[in-house]
């Protein structure tokens, strides 16, 4: 570990800490004091994948620019997936989530809407035209929005009940509107998104975990049990290659298979705020 990482870790902690004393005063303190640690913590997990979007959103727009198709098709999921993993808090960066990953159907005029951007907008002309032509511009702004996003981490506050509820609403997303297909709906590949929202979901559930283990040992048993079942579910659809088979390869049996244990997780994640005292 060199100093300049010692130093931005240190950085993001007390930024966690500072969001963390102005929403304590109407919490009861014990539990209040025990949630700086996990906050903390996952403060941290959420810098460490802003800055690999960086990273990785650097290299798929060169790949736009330079007009490779293939290229820039092939680093489409991957470079989505830090994204989705810190999907539970978009709440908090609201604007920069309509930019980056907002749907055609949120405008009127569908892909032809000159305001529809980000990487569905990208995924369309990729996919759909099979072209980079007039992708450029979205490509510089998805990039100035990954870094927008990435700077704004530091001085972010962290309120608990916005992380724990945001990674049940996620699952509830999931299970609701996700597993239709929806999200990835040129390039099939949902299955890398399904795994990140799971994984940053579990994130802030095993950073939770020491808080109620010892009061609930049941439940903390019943979610882990949940989560270890959705991840041996879905990987049955790892490719060879790495990461997922194409969304279009699971049957209507698969999807209500998985959406059933989506369900059960997101269900279970509903009552954490109310088992930690943040509702
Ligand atoms: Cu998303």
């Amino acid at each position: 570990m060199n100093f300049k990482k010692t130093l931005a870790a240190s950085v993001v902690i007390a930024g966690a800490f500072a969001g963390y004393s102005a929403q304590a005063q109407d919490q009861a303190p014990d539990i209040s004091l025990e949630l700086v640690a996990p906050l903390s913590e996952y403060k941290i997990f959420v810098a460490e994948n802003t800055a690999e979007l960086v990273k990785d959103t650097q290299a798929f727009v060169a790949a736009i620019k330079e007009g490779n198709v293939e290229e820039a098709k092939s680093l489409f999921a991957p470079t989505r997936t830090s994204y989705e993993a810190i999907e539970p808090i978009a709440e908090l960066f609201s604007d920069l989530d309509v930019s980056i990953d907002a749907r055609a159907d949120d405008y009127e005029k569908g892909e032809a809407d000159p305001a529809f951007t980000g990487f569905h907008r990208i995924e369309y002309g990729l996919w759909e035209e099979n072209s980079t032509d007039g992708l450029d511009t979205y490509a510089d702004q998805l990039m100035a929005d990954v870094k927008d996003l990435n700077d704004r981490i530091n001085n972010l506050t962290f309120p608990p009940e916005v992380v724990v509820g945001g990674a049940a609403a996620l699952m509830e997303e999931v299970a609701a509107t996700k597993i239709s297909g929806e999200e990835d709906r040129y390039s099939r590949t949902d299955l890398w998104d399904f795994e990140a929202n799971f994984h940053g979901s579990e994130k802030i559930f095993d950073l939770l975990t020491p808080l109620i283990a010892e009061s609930d040992p049941e439940f903390v048993e019943t979610v882990s049990g949940n989560f270890a079942d959705v991840d041996e579910t879905l990987a049955k659809y790892e490719a060879p290659e790495g990461g997922y088979v194409s969304y279009v390869e699971l049957s209507d049996s698969d999807r209500n298979v998985l959406s059933a244990k989506v369900n059960t997780l997101a269900e279970d994640l509903s009552t954490l705020r109310g088992k930690l005292g943040l509702n």
